[in-house]
């Protein structure tokens, strides 16, 4: 592991959980009341390609929103980042909003982190081949998890920006958003730099349309997890009695989506049987949205601080750029 000035290959370590791990999370999510499974297990390279199709959908515009914001403010943002930083992507999915931030920066080097192993591989090597002069690594793995950083010894004193974009924060559940986002603190070290996409809550319509479009592609990217238990883990299920559903609960602010049982059925896994009644829910996911002031105040609770914001025309969608507070480091 030595990337340099002229490095042209994409190098990957792989510390995706083992399956043990993913059996397990599967176990405990479906003994929860009600049933609910880990948001990293619907990325998979299928579910990986389907959340880039979902991208692509005209009702889900968050992407788009945040690429433009990206393209538009790349210059302001890196006049705001240290020269020579080291930008750690915390799920780089397809690595692509990152590309005109590291083409404005002053000799950045990247570091992605995803949990999908081929999508990283396949994606890092394109982004190597748009600037072969950065230094690029990925690492395969959950990073809502502690995670320790195996940095190459050329990096380890490098000022670090944490990239966190598509809003992404909003898959936890507000004290699990806290807690990565003091892990990521204390990952990157004091002095870091945060920047962080999040999109911010509307009309419910659109919302709903968003996490439910036409072409169905987001019912399928749901689907897929339990094609996914099915092939991966041999859980005996019958994925076809479900259906898909985006919700917005204005009470927490999030889109809720679930896979609903149309009728009683018993998955099988291993030696245990989980039995699903007609209408009982699965939650394959959570996707909270956060006002500006809200996300500020949720991210000082982990000691980080607001610094600058970028936002589009109409105020959907923020990048937040944090800094560590007074506070926050008196405290690590
Ligand atoms: C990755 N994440 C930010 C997406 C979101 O908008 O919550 C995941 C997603 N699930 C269905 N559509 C999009």
């Amino acid at each position: 592991m030595s990337p340099h000035a002229t490095a042209q290959h994409f190098e990957l370590l792989d510390l995706h959980p083992a399956p043990t791990d993913v059996s397990k999370a599967v176990i405990d999510g479906l003994k929860r009341t009600p049933k609910q499974l880990p948001a990293w297990l619907l990325y998979d390279r299928q579910g990986s390609a389907l959340f880039d199709a979902i991208c692509q959908q005209p009702e889900y515009t968050l992407t788009r929103l945040e690429k433009e914001l990206i393209g538009s403010q790349a210059q302001a943002i890196a006049e705001a980042l240290p020269a020579e930083a080291l930008v750690v992507e915390f799920g780089a999915g397809s690595a692509e909003k990152v590309s005109p931030l590291l083409g404005a920066m002053d000799k950045p080097s990247y570091l992605a982190i995803d949990i999908s192993a081929e999508h990283l591989q396949e994606a890092g090597t394109r982004l190597q081949e748009r600037h072969p002069s950065i230094p690029m690594l990925g690492i395969c793995a959950d990073y809502s998890q502690p995670l320790e950083l195996p940095l190459p010894k050329a990096w380890q004193s490098k000022p670090m920006v944490g990239f966190f974009p598509g809003s992404s924060l909003g898959n936890f559940e507000p004290d699990a958003a806290i807690n990565f986002l003091q892990r990521i603190r204390q990952l990157l070290g004091e002095n870091a730099q945060l920047l962080i996409g999040i999109d911010q809550p509307r009309e419910p319509s659109l919302l709903e349309a968003a996490y439910d479009d036409n072409a169905g592609v987001s019912a399928a990217f749901a689907k897929n997890l339990l094609l996914r238990l099915q092939r991966d883990l041999a859980i005996e299920l019958d994925p076809e009695p479900f259906t898909y559903q985006a919700a917005w609960e204005p009470k927490h602010q999030r889109i809720a989506m679930t896979l609903v049982a149309n009728s009683p059925q018993t998955w099988t896994i291993g030696a245990s049987r989980i039995p699903f009644a007609a209408g009982e829910a699965l939650i394959t996911e959570y996707s909270y949205k956060y006002a500006p002031s809200d996300f500020l105040a949720l991210a000082a609770q982990a000691g980080w601080q607001g610094s600058q914001r970028w936002s589009d025309a109409d105020d959907h969608f923020s990048l937040h750029l944090l800094t560590q507070g007074d506070d926050a480091r008196m405290n690590a």
